[in-house]
């Protein structure tokens, strides 16, 4: 991995976006209560800038896609439907592969939890970043000003172990948050990805597919950056959807079959 470059940061008082389009990628698995006050908030960031929503509906049994459809006033909301529930690791790719269709060489996609535990106010930083030089631009819990302290204990010490682990074991010392769901991909480097893997991008069904898309990226040589998380756990309706045994035993997985697959053979 390249060394990240002199890179913004963002936050309230950030410029918007001049060029590209920025398209969020919202994977939901029945979020119907949550989905009509995110989209709000990303509405009010379409004021802004050029921002197209995506929602993956993933089977969801509730009225997600409902809610999907009426959408909020201000903002593009386009529609990838799943007709059952295939996970969130099908959900992203389905979600990544519907941007890149229409996606341009400027444009940013990010992806983030449908559940309004993520503030969509961040999003300008991680815009920022990218176009200051990152390839990906991590919302993370662990840099200062970072914080996940409104997450059950048990989610905090799972996120927190699995950053350790991965940093160590894989030598990837310029992350500090391998788990967050929310980030931002520089448009041209998952054209290059999925050039290179196709569907094999990523192959975890759960949400270990976050860390396993992280993984195959730095065979790209990404830059990245990552700009602090104030996570809004408080603010999450009913339960995580995250199974806490398998998602352990899904890292551990992904570690081991990390180690042991060799680089790509040719340059990606
Ligand atoms: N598409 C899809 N999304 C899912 C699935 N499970 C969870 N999600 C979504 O993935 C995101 C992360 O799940 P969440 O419950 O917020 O996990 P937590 O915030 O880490 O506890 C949310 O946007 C969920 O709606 C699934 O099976 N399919
Ligand atoms: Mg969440």
């Amino acid at each position: 991995m390249r060394a990240p470059s002199e890179l913004g940061t963002g936050g309230e008082g950030a410029r918007a976006r001049t060029g590209g389009v920025t398209h969020v990628v919202l994977p939901a698995f029945n979020e119907e209560g949550s989905l009509p006050a995110l989209l709000g908030r990303l509405a009010a960031l379409a004021r802004a800038e050029r921002v197209v929503v995506w929602v993956v509906d993933d089977g969801s049994t509730d009225g997600t896609l409902e809610v999907a459809a009426a959408g909020a006033p201000g903002v593009e909301v386009k529609i990838v439907s799943h007709g059952r529930n295939l996970g969130l690791g099908r959900a992203v790719q389905s979600g990544l592969r519907a941007v890149l269709e229409v996606a341009e060489k400027l444009d940013v996609i990010v992806v983030m939890d449908a559940d309004d535990t993520h503030d969509p106010r961040l999003i300008r930083s991680l815009t920022e970043a990218i176009e200051s030089g990152a390839d990906i631009a991590i919302c993370s819990r662990f840099v200062p000003g970072g914080d996940d302290s409104t997450a059950p204990a048990f989610r905090r010490m799972l996120s927190r172990s699995a950053a350790v682990l991965f940093r160590k074991i894989l030598r990837l010392s310029e992350i500090h948050d391998f788990t967050s769901g929310y980030r931002a991909y520089r448009s041209e480097l998952l054209t290059r990805a999925f050039g290179h893997w196709g569907d094999r991008l990523i192959e975890e069904r759960g949400f270990a597919c976050m860390v396993e898309l992280l993984l195959k990226l730095r065979y790209c040589r990404p830059v990245i950056a990552e700009v602090p998380l104030v996570l809004q756990y408080d603010r999450k309706r009913g339960a995580s959807k995250l199974r806490l045994r398998r998602t352990i035993g899904q890292y551990l997985k992904l570690l081991v079959r990390d180690r042991l697959t060799p680089a790509p053979y040719r340059a990606v």
